[in-house]
């Protein structure tokens, strides 16, 4: 029997699982956008955060980073939780092998146990070479030659991003607390996976030094069934939208891969363009088809205008707009399921829906329902900051 694209077990809500699951079909070129040739490996000193450390986007964000992590208390106190799991990311592996079934059971397995650690969702691929990071944040060659990677996903909190702007004073507090989520269920699952008598090690957002990611993570959400590329770059699921991060495992347990899914979002994000519209720093293209960027199709993107913003939003702590206002933001229902279905099976009226929602108010904060204090670091104490405070 071949395996369900979409795997019932590892969706939150069986019945809304089921629906994708029917609407989802198999892609053609292996990925969730077209190959243009080789992927080259990434240097993770190039990307957003490691460029304006090291003052590459100027002296003012080289200066602000670190403050603008901290200065809201809720975020701070997560980040500051998190820096516990660079310790417990790898281990000893115990000398004896467990008894385990074969591997499509064995991953089944591993889902439930990702499943019971909390994670909201969980796939699993084949780990490409071209998706580890040629050097890490410190400039050290990273070697991970495990054969698997498990994807693991940690939602972020819909009504409070509901009530949001998506760039206000709970939008870095949303990333966070899915980071931590995250990086728990990950380093556990590793220590788990150690114990039966298999390496196996984690990957997440933890701290700078020691680096905790050896791999770029959106390339296996796509492989592990868990999303499509969307325009603004991340994977966007068809039940959470983008409205989550995650974390990987990569492991040599034998386990059964899954596979990528196609369920219409190239056609649905080429009509769309919502996010490009509110996105604060004007850093996702508007154009009407996407360009070959590093071996695949994809919308052109500067992670330079997006970080600066977010390093320097005076009005909030950090972004997440793009997630916010993406219409795929919502949670399961009947009515949004149906609309899920026809965005797989009946492209040609994708722009409907795209007005509907907009019509309809969804992606627009509601101040009502805002529940965090909106307090910003100043000095030695706190002051009551900015556009919801
Ligand atoms: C640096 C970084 C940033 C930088 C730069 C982003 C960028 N596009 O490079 C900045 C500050 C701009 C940023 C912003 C955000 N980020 Co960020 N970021 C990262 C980080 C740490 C490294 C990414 C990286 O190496 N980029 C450099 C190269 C690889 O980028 P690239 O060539 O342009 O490739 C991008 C895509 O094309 C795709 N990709 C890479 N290889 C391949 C190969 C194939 C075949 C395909 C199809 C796609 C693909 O992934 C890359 C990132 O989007 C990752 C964690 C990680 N280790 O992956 C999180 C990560 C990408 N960020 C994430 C998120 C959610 C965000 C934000 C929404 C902020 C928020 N509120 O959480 C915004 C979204 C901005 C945007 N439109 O992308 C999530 C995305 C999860 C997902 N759904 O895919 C990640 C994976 C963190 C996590 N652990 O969950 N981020
Ligand atoms: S996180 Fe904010 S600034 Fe960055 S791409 Fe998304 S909406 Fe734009
Ligand atoms: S807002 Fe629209 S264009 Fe942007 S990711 Fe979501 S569906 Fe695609």
């Amino acid at each position: 029997m071949r395996p369900p694209l979409i795997d019932v077990r590892s969706l939150r809500i069986p019945g809304a699982a089921e629906v994708l699951r029917q609407a989802a079909r198999k892609t053609s070129s292996g990925l969730t956008t077209p190959a243009t040739g080789p992927i080259a490996r990434a240097d993770a000193r190039h990307t957003g955060y490691a460029l304006a450390r090291a003052g590459a986007w100027g002296p003012t964000l080289q200066r602000e980073i670190e403050a603008s992590q901290r200065k809201e208390p809720l975020a701070a106190a997560l980040g500051s939780v998190n820096d516990i799991f660079s310790t417990v990311r790898d281990g000893a592996v115990s000398p004896r092998t467990a008894p385990l079934p074969d591997p499509a059971a064995l991953s089944a397995h591993i889902k439930s146990a990702a499943r019971f650690l909390k994670a909201d969702l969980a796939g699993i691929c084949e780990l490409p070479q071209w998706a580890i990071y040629a050097r890490d944040w410190r400039r050290d060659a990273v070697v991970c030659d495990q054969r698997y990677a498990i994807v693991l996903v940690s939602e972020w909190d819909y009504d409070s991003m509901d009530a949001s702007t998506g760039d206000d004073w709970i939008s870095l507090a949303e990333s966070n607390v899915a980071y931590n989520q995250s990086a728990l269920i990950a380093c556990t699952l590793a220590e788990y996976i150690r114990d039966l008598g298999y390496p196996a090690r984690a990957h997440f957002q933890g701290t700078f030094d020691p680096p905790c990611y050896d791999v770029v993570v959106t390339p296996l959400l796509l492989l592990a069934g868990l999303g499509e590329l969307s325009r603004p770059g991340w994977a966007l699921n068809p039940l959470l939208g983008g409205r989550f991060k995650a974390s990987v495992v990569t492991t040599d347990l034998p386990l059964a891969p899954d596979e990528p899914v196609d369920f219409g979002l190239q056609e649905f994000c080429r009509v769309c363009k919502r996010c490009a519209r509110e996105c604060p720093s004007g850093a996702i293209s508007d154009a009407d088809a996407p360009v070959p960027h590093n071996g695949y199709l994809a919308y052109e993107f500067d992670p330079e205008r997006c970080g600066k913003y977010r390093i320097t939003n005076r009005d909030g702590a950090w972004c997440g707009r793009c997630v916010k206002v993406c219409p795929w933001n919502k949670p399961e229902g009947l009515v949004h399921d149906l609309v899920r279905l026809a965005a797989a099976r009946a492209p040609r009226i994708d722009p409907l829906w795209v007005t509907l929602d907009e019509w309809l108010g969804y992606g627009r904060p509601r101040p009502e329902r805002q529940w965090w204090l909106g307090l910003e670091r100043a000095g030695e104490g706190f002051r009551r900051a900015g556009r919801d405070g």
